[in-house]
């Protein structure tokens, strides 16, 4: 596996890096820190520290994962709270994140639709319009109710708000759509002051496009989202894939054959963005988040995976369901690329500084 996304150094990086390496000053302030996801049996806001989340997909323990997650900028982050939406920010990013009550009988579409209106409004608001990767959890995903499965409840919610919100489907974000015990819904974000690239799968129909025999509104994301990182990193948030090829599942409720169709998928992704510049052939995941309906297969999983993805890759096993019945496993990941590096001159010719590489990334 290459190692040139970790080249960074923990604190230059805007991907989950390893939270086992001390960061915390003598006064135990961690300056730089932009997002701390933790995982537990319930989804936790901490009003007096909007930087850290517990998100209710409990973590699956296997070997030496780490089971959290953390975001760093090389500079220091502010954050507070804009009623309860939590938000930290830095440099060209913005965390954003809002955990909404669900009261019995409330609609869902509607829950969904009122959420996602006030966090694009507070993130049109900030200085970081653009949302590059979201993160949704909901209880009960695949339960029915007023004739609709819950997944379908929240895609028409989040549809219409972004068809209020005049957000085209250029404009989608990246995301992760899973659903836990944990009651409530739990949505988080990244967002940038700039828009990134996003990028499909040729395996795959774009979600917004899945025919609507799945729901009267389709998904609202894109496969992939590439953006300039921190320190001219150029970093790939890859949304949550399962073994889907065209709008079909594959070999439905069969594990194995799921996950090696989703790797299927994930290398697809990732060629995708690696074909858009030399300097992005390097790119590989160094992160991977899989979320299992059933926790005593992980250890078959984690064989594959890690074979697949290499020794310098953290992969972190989540119980979660997957929005559709038939799917047994969802994969995220995050890759990167450092900076070109400038003391080798073969490489600084190869790729020109970032923004002239790939006009199609800059608005
Ligand atoms: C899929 O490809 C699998 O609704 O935000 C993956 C990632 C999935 C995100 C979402 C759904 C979502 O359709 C499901």
């Amino acid at each position: 596996m290459d190692r040139d996304g970790r080249g960074l150094g923990n604190r230059a990086q805007l991907l989950p890096s390893d939270p086992r390496e001390p960061t915390e000053d003598a006064e135990g302030a961690d300056p730089g820190l932009l997002a701390e996801i933790r995982h537990g049996p319930r989804h936790v806001r901490d009003p007096a520290d909007p930087r850290r989340i517990v998100i209710g997909t409990p973590p699956i323990p296997m070997g030496r994962a780490s089971g959290h997650e953390v975001w760093r900028l090389p500079h220091a982050t502010e954050a507070g709270w804009a009623d309860d939406i939590g938000y930290v920010f830095g440099g060209d990013f913005l965390f954003a994140h809002l955990l909404v009550p669900e009261p019995v009988g409330a609609d869902l579409a509607r829950l969904t639709h009122q959420a996602y209106a006030r966090l694009l409004t507070f993130v049109r608001g900030s200085r970081y319009p653009h949302p590059l990767r979201v993160w949704n959890y909901l209880s009960r995903i695949n339960a029915y109710e007023r004739g609709v499965e819950r997944y379908q409840a929240f895609c028409r919610g989040r549809a219409t708000a972004l068809t209020e919100g005049a957000v085209p489907e250029s404009r989608f974000p990246a995301a992760t759509a899973i659903g836990c015990d944990a009651p409530g819904l739990s949505i988080h974000l990244l967002a940038g002051r700039q828009p990134g690239t996003p990028i499909e799968n040729p395996r795959q129909l774009s979600a917004y496009a899945y025919p609507l025999t799945y729901g009267r509104r389709s998904p609202s994301f894109v496969r992939a989202m590439l953006y300039d990182g921190p320190q001219h990193s150029r970093e790939l948030a890859i949304s949550g894939t399962a073994s889907i090829v065209g709008h079909v599942t594959m070999h439905p409720g069969q594990l194995q054959r799921q996950l090696r169709e989703t790797i299927r998928n994930l290398d697809s992704v990732m060629r995708g963005a690696r074909a858009l510049s030399p300097r992005l052939s390097r790119l590989h995941p160094v992160w991977l988040k899989v979320y299992l309906r059933d926790p005593d297969r992980v250890r078959e999983v984690d064989a594959v995976l890690r074979a697949w993805a290499g020794e310098d890759s953290s992969l972190l096993y989540l119980r979660g369901s997957i929005c559709r019945r038939d799917l047994e496993i969802e994969i995220e990941g995050h890759g990167a690329v450092s900076r070109p590096d400038r003391d080798d001159p073969a490489r600084a010719e190869r790729d020109p500084p970032v923004g002239q590489q790939d006009p199609s990334a800059t608005k």
